[in-house]
């Protein structure tokens, strides 16, 4: 048996260092080591079980033609060249035919690495002329708002959250979803901070907290905005910070002075004092810390309210103290983009947005999307409005290639599948949204079946469509070498590093003291022009809920611990419940464990119900990332979930879904 160690990139805040142990070829056991600090030595549940998805009966051994109708799962094993050249020339001829923009690349954070995304990925379809994508599914409200407000500063790390005297979860649930930060609330409790979760759901840290506000989904805006009232009429404002670090403090004011206590109260379902008590104790303790989460921006407000949320702290004047500030994305703590392995330039071509796939394959025209090419991605179970997705999917006339390491969802509707190599048998260099952290991840076993990486792949299909150019970055050390090469203080601290390293900032920055606002001035702008432009109704306007009489019940569809998104949906054996509260329950003759319609005007998902007080009357909840198989008729909160757009970013609006629920049959 042998030991190695490397990094995971899943599509997780924690990024990981692992240790796995290997034995006649075969991964045998995978657990957390102590190369990335935040990691502390153990992983996560879902992680810890990838051998078994590994070598699952659903990982994707060979490239495949269909031989049966669209979505039938039937398929015909082919070589890579037959593959490759088949796809090759089918693009090539979509171009010809019907121009570029006829093909769509679809994908998102599968493989979270800067070698495998917006490299040769980019140099293909960009050198086809092909429609952009929006990447808008998550994180586009907050970065946005994030970008006005701070340019993107980073944030407060992990292992600062026992510094702070108070932690104001909002719209996060690290239990499931960033399982590493839990040790450091768990010490910060121990030595008496306060905690405040805000959050629709009693989740297990809610349950745990000192005040927990379960408000409407989508109402965290009037909620930032009243307690950013209520600190400016009672003495809660650092005039000092502001007059030297902000701008655009009238016009928030202006904004918050709209919000009492009561009138937020009333529009977000809950009691003006738990307002008052957490402005209060905001107001009153330092370092106090906002752990801002992505649940929040998954509605038609989401921008505004995160940008209301990321003003408090600089309001209250909370930075400059360790353990005091905010944590959201920690994304842009680097300086590297992949596409400078592309050796291309985006086309000046139409963009689309993949919270609107659906729409895309089965509405659009001028032209219509002829060639779907999907990896990183499970797009039928991720993307909203699944039953559009599917009927764009089953379209006969459209040629559909899915490059993935297991035979997904979407999979099973491919004209061509690919089999992928999975973060174990390759190379990556991926980097932390949560941990500030970069690492290499090694190739820990021989590949699987004939699986190939991203870059191999794309790197043959612009060849074979004849547009590759002379001096294209080609081997792996190349692609690398590209992204590193504007920062070789980085590409040094990873070698001094063993191949990780942290931010040039350090690895504990103090907002304001270590690193600054990327703004023009370095200050935060508390009322962005450029988001007031952007935002229909302009920064800081509240929408309000757009529900009808007819589906009383708002549905939420978060991260849960079973899966990463929809990654490793395999192993999660059984059927998923539908989460109620037993006050919606008892009207609708509902008891636990009946078969219930979960319905609206998009689609409908057929499960059992669980009744619990944990869920808001009002709220029910379906967790995201389910496969069709966890569902009596196949469909998933997505079949439920609009497409339509957040106020800042185009972002996805899950939890604006409102349905009803009645008995199945
Ligand atoms: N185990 C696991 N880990 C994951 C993922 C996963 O699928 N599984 N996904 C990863 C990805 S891609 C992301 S983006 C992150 C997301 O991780 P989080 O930031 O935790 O985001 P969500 O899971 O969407 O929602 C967090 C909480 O917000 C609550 N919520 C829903 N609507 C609202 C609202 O309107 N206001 C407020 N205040 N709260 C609301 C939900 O009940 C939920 O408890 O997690 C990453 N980590
Ligand atoms: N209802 C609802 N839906 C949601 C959300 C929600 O809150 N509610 N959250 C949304 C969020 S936050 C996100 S980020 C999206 C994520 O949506 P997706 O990006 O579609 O995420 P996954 O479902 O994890 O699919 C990633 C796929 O990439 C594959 N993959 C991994 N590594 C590689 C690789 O190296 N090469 C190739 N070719 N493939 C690889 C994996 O096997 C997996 O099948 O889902 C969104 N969907
Ligand atoms: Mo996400």
């Amino acid at each position: 048996m042998t030991t190695h160690s490397t990094a995971c990139p899943l599509d997780c805040p924690d990024h990981c260092s692992l240790s796995v142990e290997v034995e006649d070829g075969r991964v045998t056991e995978i657990d957390g080591n102590e190369v990335n600090p935040v990691t502390q030595g153990y992983i996560c549940a879902k992680v810890r079980r990838l051998p078994e998805a590994l070598y699952g009966p659903e990982r994707v051994l060979e490239p495949a033609f269909r031989i049966g109708p669209k979505g039938s799962g039937h398929f015909k094993p082919v070589t890579w060249d037959e593959a490759l050249d088949t796809i090759a020339r089918k693009l090539v001829a979509v171009r010809d035919q019907h121009g570029g923009e006829a093909i769509l690349p679809l994908s998102y954070g599968g493989s979270n690495g800067f070698l495998s995304q917006d490299t040769t990925d980019a140099r293909l379809f960009w050198r086809l002329g092909a429609s952009n994508l929006k990447r808008a599914v998550c994180a586009a409200p907050t970065g946005r708002a994030a970008m006005g407000l701070y340019g993107k500063m980073p944030g407060v790390a992990y292992e600062d959250y026992p510094h702070a005297r108070l932690i104001v979860i909002w719209g996060a649930n690290p239990a499931a979803s960033g399982i590493h930060l839990m040790p450091f609330l768990q010490e910060a409790k121990a030595h008496g901070a306060k905690l405040i979760v805000v959050d629709p759901r009693r989740t297990k840290l809610a349950a745990k907290s000192h005040l927990h506000l379960a408000i409407r989904p989508g109402t965290d805006l009037p909620l930032a905005l009243a307690l950013a009232r209520w600190l400016f009429e009672n003495d809660g404002v650092d005039r000092k910070f502001l007059a030297d670090h902000a701008t655009g403090v009238d016009a928030f004011h202006e904004h918050a002075a709209m919000w009492t206590l009561d009138r937020a109260a009333l529009t977000c379902g809950i009691d003006a004092h738990a307002i008052e008590a957490f402005a209060k104790l905001y107001r009153d303790t330092t370092p106090a810390l906002i752990r801002c989460g992505w649940g929040l921006e998954r509605n038609r407000n989401g921008g505004s309210a995160v940008a209301a949320v990321l003003a408090l702290p600089a309001l209250a004047g909370k930075f400059k103290v360790k353990g005091g500030g905010y944590t959201l994305s920690n994304s842009a703590a680097w300086p590297l983009t992949s596409t400078a392995a592309a050796a291309a330039s985006p086309p000046n071509t139409r963009t689309i947005n993949m919270n609107r796939l659906g729409e895309a394959l089965t509405e659009t025209t001028d032209p219509r999307v002829h060639a779907l090419f999907v990896y990183n991605s499970n797009p039928l179970a991720t993307m909203p409005e699944q039953e559009k997705v599917r009927k764009g999917l089953e379209r006969e006339d459209l040629f559909t290639v899915v490059f993935d390491s297991f035979l997904t969802d979407t999979a099973l509707f491919a004209d061509v599948v690919l089999p992928a190599t999975t973060f174990l048998e390759r190379h990556e260099l991926s980097r932390g949204y949560g941990s500030l952290s970069l690492q290499r991840g090694m190739p820990i076993i021989e590949r699987i079946g004939a699986s190939r990486t991203n870059h191999e792949v794309f790197l043959e299909l612009v060849k074979r469509a004849g547009l590759a150019q002379v001096g294209d970055p080609e081997t792996e050390a190349d692609i690398e070498a590209a992204i590193l090469k504007a920062t070789p203080e980085i590409q040094g601290a990873l070698e001094n590093g063993n191949g990780f390293t942290h931010p040039p900032f350090g690895p504990r920055p103090v907002q304001f003291v270590d690193v600054f606002p990327r703004t023009s001035d370095m200050k935060v702008h508390l009322f962005a022009e450029e988001l007031d432009t952007e935002a229909p109704r302009g920064l800081y306007e509240y929408a309000p809920d757009p529900g009808t009489p007819r589906f009383p019940l708002a549905l939420i569809s978060p991260a849960s611990h079973r899966t990463i998104s929809s990654t490793l949906g395999q192993l999660v054996r059984g059927q998923i419940a539908l989460d109620m509260h037993p006050a919606d329950a008892e009207p609708r003759n509902l008891k636990d464990g009946d078969s219930v319609r979960v319905w609206n005007t998009s689609g409908e998902v057929i499960c059992r119900v669980s009744l619990t007080e944990s869920m808001r009357p009002g709220v029910v909840c379906l967790p995201k990332g389910l496969w069709s198989r966890h569902t009596q008729n196949g469909r998933t909160a997505n079949a439920l979930a609009p497409d339509t757009f957040s106020d800042l970013g185009e972002g996805a609006c899950f939890n604006d879904a409102r349905v009803d629920v009645t008995h199945a049959g």
